[in-house]
């Protein structure tokens, strides 16, 4: 056949809604998908995406405050995707806010031409693989419907929001908003009495904000975290000459980091320096600002005393910050270890408790018990207010997964295979799902990482896999159920060597009443998991059974992938 008649017949089949590959979402992870898919490999590609634009999670937190807590330079594609975009953008401040990376996603989507294949303002609400043809059949809230040979999710990990059911919610008379859906059009809360719900990563950007400008903001806490200073400014010229002139090596080091981050990785046990020298390294962290105070040491992630050291260090410098030492305890965790939840970062948030007009609430101590007309009722207290913001989190990593719908082999839900936890083969692929891929899925890196490392690593393998499978005359691929299991086997393994399964975490999945209790995100570290992904791929995809026309032939399972990369892996969370 031609290349002109094999494209018309693309398109014939591309118009009858018979496609290679349905991507769900249009964030970082669909955007960089669809050009893989479409303009590496050739393949007839559409994108379905809920919002009326791209952007995924920075399209829907529009919050006051919201803003980045990865370093702007390495929080966007790397080289892999374009050494002339990352010479050319040029990010405003250290950390970026909202705007700033919408705005850059939106020229991503415009450099590449991706608007054309993204369907915009549709929700995929069922997707079933059909065992007769090895399609997937994918339909839509428009009454759409499509097929598919791959399915990709590109649904981010943090997507469907978590609003509590507290008795009342609905009958308050203000007005409500939940962070993650937060009016376009900005709220101006001047002159309002607000009660902020929560005080996660995303309270503590925006209730600083919100204190600017209300009249009296009630903080509800339930949990103090240890809160990092980000210490934010302008993008220093110089700075940014030098990032740009080491860029290669910049993400290089991303890539073998435990957390995706180019920070060094000492390897040294916070025990083994003495106080003074201790203090010292923790002292010069925090005055970096960001993440770099959880790289100080290999050991934080693994062993209590060590990590206290670290702990006590964060409460220090609440004390040094908060007027009031009775506000400073109650802002001081004591429940978990640090960084066994998200640590967020902070700028200004602990004096904004030094402020007239903000009252901290104790809501673990005295649980709220209803939301009336006028505002919130607590054991202790009352709050009347004009407004309520919920800062109250997500339905993280599986929430959006199981609204879509998605149905394997013989009709098997997702939800119902995974209704004891994820079980999946490297966080990426699920036994009963054959050509189903989830970018940033359960059980890898994801949400334990600097996002965009994990995106494009994903992107790129099932990029190479896909290539793989077109070469060997193959169009079907799932994986094993004895790979699956020692996929699973050795995330609890690595999972128990860490502190992580000690908080309430919502990487546990600890928020979301009746959720399965597991670690989502895989803790084994970024560069370790590439080494065993690569390792997977050049073992023609161990673990995968492989076929075509729907029909994946049962392989041998070699397992050499991971057991290569044992010993590191062990030594993983340290290498953060
Ligand atoms: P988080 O980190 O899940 O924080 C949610 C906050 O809401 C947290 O303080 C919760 O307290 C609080 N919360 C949730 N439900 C309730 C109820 N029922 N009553 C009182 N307080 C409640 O979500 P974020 O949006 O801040 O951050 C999510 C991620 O986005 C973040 O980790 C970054 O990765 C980016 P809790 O701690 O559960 O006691």
């Amino acid at each position: 056949m031609s290349s002109v008649q094999q494209d018309q017949r693309d398109a014939a089949s591309e118009s009858a809604g018979e496609l290679d590959a349905v991507v769900v979402g249009a964030g970082f992870s669909g955007l960089y998908m669809l050009h893989r898919l479409r303009d590496t490999l050739g393949l007839s590609a559409r994108v379905f995406e809920e919002a009326d634009d791209v952007g995924g999670t920075w399209y829907w937190n529009r919050y006051p405050g919201a803003r980045c807590d990865s370093e702007s330079y390495f929080y966007s594609f790397s080289d892999r995707l374009s050494e002339d975009l990352l010479q050319e953008w040029t990010w405003s401040e250290r950390f970026a806010a909202q705007p700033e990376i919408l705005d850059y996603l939106q020229h991503v989507a415009d450099r590449y031409d991706l608007r054309k294949d993204i369907q915009f303002s549709t929700r995929v609400v069922a997707a079933e693989y059909d065992d007769a043809t090895g399609r997937w059949d994918v339909r839509t809230d428009d009454g759409g419907q499509v097929t598919a040979t791959y399915l990709i999710t590109a649904v981010g990990c943090l997507s469907s929001t978590n609003l509590p059911e507290f008795p009342g919610r609905d009958s308050f008379r203000g007005d409500s908003y939940h962070t993650g859906t937060w009016p376009h059009e900005g709220v101006d809360f001047t002159g309002k009495r607000v009660a902020v719900i929560g005080t996660g990563a995303t309270g503590v950007q925006a209730i600083p904000e919100i204190a600017e400008q209300a009249a009296h903001v009630y903080v509800l806490q339930r949990t103090p975290n240890y809160d990092i200073a980000a210490g934010n400014r302008p993008m220093d010229a110089e700075d940014g000459r030098k990032i740009k002139a080491n860029y290669r090596e910049i993400w290089q080091t991303t890539r073998e980091t435990g957390f995706g981050f180019p920070y060094d990785a000492p390897n040294r046990t916070a025990l083994s320096v003495s106080e003074d020298e201790r203090q010292q390294i923790f002292a010069e962290a925090w005055e970096r600002g960001g993440f770099r105070l959880g790289t100080t040491f290999n050991d934080l992630l693994l062993d209590a005393d060590a990590n206290e050291t670290a702990s006590e260090f964060l409460r220090e410098r609440i004390r040094e910050r908060v007027d009031d030492p009775e506000i400073a305890e109650l802002l001081s965790p004591r429940d978990h270890p640090f960084f066994t939840k998200r640590p967020p970062l902070e700028n200004g948030y602990y004096e904004t408790f030094n402020r007239d007009n903000v009252t901290l609430a104790d809501v673990r101590k005295a649980p709220i018990q209803e939301i009336h007309p006028n505002g919130v009722r607590t054991a202790d207290a009352e709050y009347e207010v004009d407004s309520i913001v919920y800062a109250t989190g997500f339905d993280a990593m599986t929430g959006t997964l199981f609204k879509l719908g998605i149905r394997g082999r013989n009709g098997l839900g997702l939800q119902e295979k995974w209704s004891q936890g994820p079980r999946t083969y490297l966080g990426v692929a699920t036994e009963g799902f054959p050509n189903l891929f989830m970018i940033t899925g359960p059980q890898s890196p994801s949400v334990l990482s600097n996002m965009p490392v994990s995106i494009e690593q994903h992107v790129d393998w099932i990029t190479d896999c896909l290539r793989y499978l077109r070469d060997n005359g193959l169009d079907t691929i799932e994986p094993l159920r004895e790979a699956e299991d020692d996929w699973v086997d050795h995330h609890n393994e690595v999972t128990q060597m860490t502190l992580l399964p000690q908080a309430n975490s919502w990487w546990v999945g600890a928020n979301i009443p009746g959720k399965p209790r597991n670690l989502y995100p895989y803790v084994g570290g970024v560069g370790t998991y590439r080494l065993i992904c690569d390792e997977v791929a050049a073992q023609d995809y161990d673990g995968f059974g492989q076929g075509s026309g729907g029909s994946a032939r049962s392989g041998e399972f070699n397992g050499t992938a991971r057991a290569k990369f044992i010993d590191i892996v062990s030594a993983a969370p340290a290498a953060s």
